[in-house]
């Protein structure tokens, strides 16, 4: 496709851009945290969503780059969001691929000097399946970040092959239950077991529980009942760019 042959301009050009969806502490309605998503401002095509180019960049090591500019640019607005008064983190997506980049997590000690930014106020999301490939080298740049105390979250939690036995060898600190269970607690007895399993057995671990995909007021009530400490979704907020999203953590309530 012609489109993707231009991502790696497109970083150089500056047309990256980081939408922000919040995520809040259920027993306090608190703003801890908002996730950095990508997307890709095309002069011509207009906002194109992160599921269209990000294979791509897995397959062409542009995800390293891209990646590095996440991380920087994700930082320098938390930074920002911190100095005006808002006490909380950044999570951001890795994949598979940065695993293998020898420059990531000097990248992140870099970055994080740079904006001044508290390394436990940095999440690194890895998809359940990215860790059950590579534990050990999940393991090893946690080492590399030393006493920065960024942390590693698995994303997607359900979807991929783990048993919850093997939770404790994972070096994460928290796991993001995937939105396909959290969407279904409402109709599916399986799903709300499945969801209260997850967040007692992650619990046992010390690991905290993010419910992914709320979409409306009773999923909200369901996935507190179930023992989740935190949820995002459309029923709080939307993933927003930078302005909006800080309007939304601004708000009383
Ligand atoms: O925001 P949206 O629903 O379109 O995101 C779709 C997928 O793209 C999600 O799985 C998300 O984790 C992934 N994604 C979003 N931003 C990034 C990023 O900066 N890096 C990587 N590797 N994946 C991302
Ligand atoms: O794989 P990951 O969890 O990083 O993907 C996050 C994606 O989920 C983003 O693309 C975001 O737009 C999307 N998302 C966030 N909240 C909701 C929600 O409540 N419902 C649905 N359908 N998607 C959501
Ligand atoms: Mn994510
Ligand atoms: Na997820």
């Amino acid at each position: 496709q012609a489109l993707l042959g231009e991502l790696g301009p497109a970083l150089e050009q500056g047309e990256l851009r980081l939408h922000y969806q919040p995520k809040v502490r259920l027993a306090t309605g608190a703003v801890e945290g908002a996730e950095a998503l990508l997307r890709w401002q095309h002069p011509r095509v207009g906002l194109v969503p992160p599921g269209r180019f990000i294979g791509h960049a897995e397959q062409t090591t542009l995800i390293n780059p891209i990646t590095h500019w996440v991380i920087e640019a994700a930082l320098r607005q938390l930074a920002e969001w911190r100095r005006a008064g808002l006490d909380m983190g950044v999570a951001v997506n890795l994949s598979t691929r940065n695993f293998s980049d020898p420059e990531l997590a000097g990248h992140i000690h870099r970055m994080l000097e740079a904006t001044g930014v508290p390394g436990g106020c940095l999440e690194l999301e890895v998809t359940e399946s990215a860790m059950m490939l590579n534990p050990d080298r999940a393991a090893a740049i946690l080492s590399e970040l030393g006493d920065t105390r960024v942390t590693i979250s698995i994303d997607d939690f359900g979807t991929g092959y783990s048993s919850l036995a093997y939770l404790d060898r994972l070096p994460a600190a928290c796991i993001k239950v995937d939105q396909s269970f959290v969407q279904r607690v409402e109709t599916d007895n399986g799903a709300r077991e499945i969801v209260r399993a997850a967040a007692a057995m992650a619990h046992a671990m010390g690991m905290e529980v993010v419910a992914e995909g709320v979409e409306n007021a009773r999923v909200l009530d369901l996935v507190t009942e179930l023992g989740c400490d935190l949820a995002q979704g459309f029923h709080l907020c939307r993933p927003l760019p930078a302005p909006e999203c800080r309007s939304w953590m601004e708000q009383p309530r």
